[in-house]
């Protein structure tokens, strides 16, 4: 019997079908333990049983059109692992974005590729080698049973053929199993969770695969014509500006600070930490929260896909949607037209506009798509920071010190700006840093406690930050945007969450995660005395709107999505990039509908559903309008009066530090930077931070530890102090 089998095995047919089992079983067993497919019911189960068999006898298939023998079962396991190495990737992708991988994240661009290595190591478990088992079973089998008795015949094509065949019936009845229960699957994309639920991992790569090519073509098919439905919907969209406070900051600089992974359960958030210290996490967050200067929000959502930061900034520039798949900053951001703030407020006002950042200026294509989005200036971690292993984290410089460092070049803007800081410290997976180590948590969760540490510090060299504006006298001349680009904790880590933040795990569901996704958003305008915070429901796209009225610019004629979130018109309608929805009243997830207040699903009477069918309309309505005008570069026909289109050609941002040294030489006496109406004294020496790495505290700490006092590490001990009393 045993001889038998071994026999069987040994046949090319035989070890094939091994194969074939194995990975079957392997991905049934992924589907279970890696992701949350929402399988409801014994039928969908029964699909989700099959659904690997289709694609997988069609992979491995294609070895058995080997002629070779040898090299018949050695493609057989390269086709194995290509397929396993597919698998892997997305439960590792799967595991931060809670989605599946995409063609364009895949082969779109190095940066998205680089997004998605970096975090790989610190996402794996050790568990996850059971992932690769099988792979190394089927090695085993073939060298220890097969490979000295290898069957020797050539398959027959026709067999080969026949397995095909038998994979595309085999799909086919699959497919129809699936349209039984989910009707227009494949014709409405409902969802990609649906895909693999219902037609595997395989299949909806390959789908996915399609659709990429498919909108290749929507671009260039595109024409002026498609404008008019733009503007259509514009006409009825358009909120007008509150009276009250239109322009009110007009002429002053602005200061966006993009708060990595900050969420909006931070704000006001204490915890007690390992010391037994109850600390507010956020403090100086919360003072700008709270203060009569802010504008502040508590129902402010992040609207980012897979895109992440690189999402949020197109929003925050140009009141567009990222792509429902990828970046659109990596995928048309370098090629497409627009109109956004730094072009909008140069031309307007004069601004100069710069962005800060300390990592690579080539990371979600940066160095590109400012071009387009008019940028003068690109600090960046090549041209303006020095990055050693010390003062810097995996994606880039250390906010204390990023902050610190930019004021060198900030000082030097021609004023006003529109100045753009994008932090890092609080990116995933917030790494413990011996040295910053300001606020320690054990609650088992290493990603959890490591959350609050990062957020906690950025909060800290924000406070620095702040400090310096005030002492260089910058401050009261300026608007500060403060906004959270995305969530920092997964929704798989939620429920570990729940307790720290006061709710119970046990009733946690997809309206929290929903919930979860609220971000701060905070206008701080120094002087004004008018702020509040406001529950007013909106996202990310109507930032734009908001501030450029506050700035007293006229956006009626600008192509931006969003509405301003002061303005009586304003409907309080937010659409996430996945179709979920929310508005004061209700929560859309899906075919379910909770009412937004109390988290109870809604009763579903003919006045609700008709209510929610006008929410979705116009939800869906404005991603589709934006869709449309990324996809097919709507802008490039379309230029508001007086507006002068981008002219990317003009900017270049190698050497950002030079290039602004040249220009403002050239501007002589008209020049309006901070550095020249103090008549040449720098203010950077002005700027105090307690970062253990900046030179100067490093100097003093050797020189305590010199006189043998246990003082090196008193110098943050003592930013500790201050901030958690
Ligand atoms: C990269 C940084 C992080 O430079 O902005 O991007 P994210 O991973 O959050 O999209
Ligand atoms: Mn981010």
């Amino acid at each position: 019997m045993k001889q038998k089998l071994t026999e069987q095995l040994q046949t090319r047919f035989g070890f094939f079908l091994f194969a074939v089992v194995l990975f079957w079983l392997k991905t049934y067993f992924a589907y279970h333990t890696a992701f949350s497919l929402g399988v409801d019911g014994w039928f969908q189960q029964l699909i989700l049983f099959i659904n690997p068999i289709a694609t997988t006898l069609l992979i491995l298939g294609i070895s058995l059109f080997v002629k070779s023998p040898k090299k018949g079962y050695r493609s057989l396991i390269a086709l194995y692992v290509l397929n396993s190495i597919l698998l892997f990737a997305n439960i590792i992708y799967y595991r931060e974005f809670t989605d599946f991988l995409t063609i364009k994240t895949i082969f779109g661009s190095a940066n998205a590729t680089k997004n998605l290595g970096s975090g790989v190591i610190a996402m794996m478990q050790p568990l996850d080698l059971f992932y690769w088992i099988d792979a190394f079973v089927l090695i085993y089998v073939y060298k220890k049973f097969v490979s000295k008795n290898r069957d020797e015949r050539i398959f027959k094509k026709r067999w080969a053929f026949a397995t095909v065949a038998a994979s595309i019936a085999l799909f086919a009845a699959n497919l129809g199993l699936a349209e039984i229960s989910r009707p227009q699957l494949l014709t409405r994309t409902f969802d990609r969770n649906y895909i693999v639920k219902y037609l595997g991992i395989n299949v909806f790569t390959l789908y996915d695969g399609i659709k990429t090519a498919q909108a290749n073509q929507v671009r260039a098919s595109a024409d002026s014509s498609d404008m008019a439905a733009v503007l259509d919907y514009l006409g009825t969209h358009y909120a007008e500006p509150n009276e009250a406070n239109f322009g009110q900051a007009e002429g002053k600089n602005v200061v966006y600070i993009h708060l990595e992974s900050m969420q909006q359960f931070l704000i006001d958030l204490s915890l007690t930490d390992e010391t037994g210290m109850t600390a507010e996490v956020t403090p100086f967050l919360n003072s700008l929260y709270h203060s009569s200067d802010s504008y502040s929000y508590s129902n402010i959502f992040h609207q980012t896909g897979q895109g992440k930061t690189s999402d949020a900034e197109l929003m925050l520039d140009n009141s567009l949607f990222g792509l429902p798949q990828g970046s659109a900053f990596t995928q048309i951001g370098a090629d497409n037209t627009f109109q956004s703030a730094p072009a909008i407020l140069g031309e307007t006002f004069g601004y100069t506009s710069a962005v800060f950042h300390g990592n690579v200026g080539s990371f979600w294509d940066r160095d590109n798509v400012y071009k387009s989005f008019d940028y003068d200036y690109f600090f960046d971690a090549g041209s303006s920071y020095t990055l050693t292993d010390e003062n810097s984290v995996e994606y880039g410089l250390k906010d204390k010190l990023f902050f610190q460092e930019s004021a060198q070049y900030l000082e030097q803007l021609p004023q006003p700006f529109y100045a753009k800081f994008i932090t890092v410290s609080n990116h995933f997976p917030f790494p413990e840093d011996e040295m910053n180590n300001t606020f320690t948590l054990d609650t088992g969760d290493e990603t959890i406690d490591g959350y609050f540490n990062t957020a906690h510090y950025a909060d800290e060299a924000l406070a620095e930050f702040f400090q310096y504006m005030k002492d260089a006298g910058l401050y009261d001349n300026t608007l500060f945007v403060l906004y959270g680009d995305h969530f920092g904790i997964s929704s798989s880590r939620n429920e570990t969450l729940a307790p720290l933040i006061g709710a119970n795990p046990d009733l946690w569901g997809a309206y929290d995660d929903a919930m979860m996704q609220r971000v701060p958003f905070i206008i701080h305008n120094p002087g004004s005395g008018t702020g509040q915070i406001s529950d007013v429901y909106g996202g990310q796209i109507d930032i734009l709107p908001t501030v450029m009225h506050l700035l007293g610019v006229d956006t009626s004629a600008y192509v931006q999505l969003g509405q301003d979130l002061m303005s009586a018109q304003n409907e309080g309608i937010v659409v996430f990039r996945n179709g979920s929805i929310v508005t004061s009243e209700y929560t859309i997830l899906g075919n379910t509908v909770y009412h937004t207040q109390t988290g109870t699903l809604a009763y579903q009477t003919e006045e609700v559903v008709e209510k929610v069918a006008q929410i979705r309309a116009q939800a869906e309505l404005q991603l589709a309008i934006s869709d449309q005008i990324i996809n097919g570069d709507l802008l490039r026909f379309y230029t508001p009066d007086g507006f002068v289109p981008v002219d990317k050609s003009l900017h270049g941002y190698v050497d950002s530090p030079s290039r602004l040294e040249e220009d403002i030489a050239e501007l002589g006496d008209l020049n309006t930077s901070l550095y020249y109406t103090n008549h040449g004294v720098s203010t950077v020496p002005l700027y105090q931070t307690d970062a253990p790495e900046f030179p100067a505290n490093q100097a003093i700490a050797e020189e305590n530890a010199m006189q043998e006092q246990p003082a090196a590490e008193e110098v943050p001990a003592e930013g500790q102090t201050e901030t958690v009393e």
